[in-house]
C-alpha cells in the first residue's frame, strides 16, 4: 500500500552531519522524498509536535533536545512507508536497537536518537502539519 510517513533528523544528527547518511538509506530502501525542509522548532512547535508526551517525565528534556539545534524534515512515499520506516529505524533505546537499523548503526542514546518517525497514519498528518504548511 502506497502512503506517506514523517521522519525528522534531529538536532544530534545535523550536529554528527549524519543527515546523508540517513537520508541514503531511506532512498536506497526505494522510497521517494516527497518533501525535505531545514527545519528549527520553536519552543510552542515541539510542544505541539510531541504533546502526546506532555505528562511523561521526560517531556522538557525531549522539547529542550528538539529545539537545540536545526532539524531536517522529510515527507517520505512509499509501500507500507509508516511501518517500514520504523522498522528500519530501530528502537527507541538506541542502545538496544538491532544492528542494521538507523539508529543501531549511529546512536546509542534515548533522547539523543538521532530519528523521529511517525508511528501511524493520525500521528502522520498530525506531526506533518506541524512541520509542513500543506501536507
Ligand atoms: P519513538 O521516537 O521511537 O517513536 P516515542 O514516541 O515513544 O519514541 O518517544 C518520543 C521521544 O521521546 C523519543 N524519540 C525519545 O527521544 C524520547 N523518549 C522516549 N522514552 C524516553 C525515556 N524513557 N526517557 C527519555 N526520553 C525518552
Amino acid at each position: 500500500m502506497e502512503e506517506r510517513t514523517l521522519v525528522v533528523i534531529k538536532p544530534d544528527a545535523i550536529k554528527r552531519k549524519l543527515a546523508g547518511k540517513i537520508i541514503s538509506r531511506f532512498e536506497e530502501k526505494g522510497f521517494t522524498i516527497e518533501n525535505l525542509k531545514s527545519y528549527s522548532f520553536t519552543k510552542e512547535k515541539a510542544e505541539e509536535f510531541y504533546s502526546v508526551h506532555s505528562n511523561k517525565p521526560f517531556f522538557n528534556e525531549l522539547v529542550s533536545f528538539i529545539t537545540s539545534g536545526p532539524t531536517m524534515a522529510l515527507i517520505l512515499d512509499g509501500n507500507s512507508a509508516i511501518n517500514s520506516v520504523r522498522i528500519m529505524i530501530g528502537s527507541t533505546k538506541s542502545y538496544e536497537a538491532a544492528p542494521g537499523t538507523v539508529r543501531g548503526d549511529l546512536a546509542l542514546n534515548i533522547t539523543d536518537n538521532i530519528v523521529h518517525a511517525s508511528d501511524s497514519y493520525e500521528s502522520f498528518i498530525k506531526e506533518a502539519r506541524v512541520i509542513f504548511d500543506s501536507i
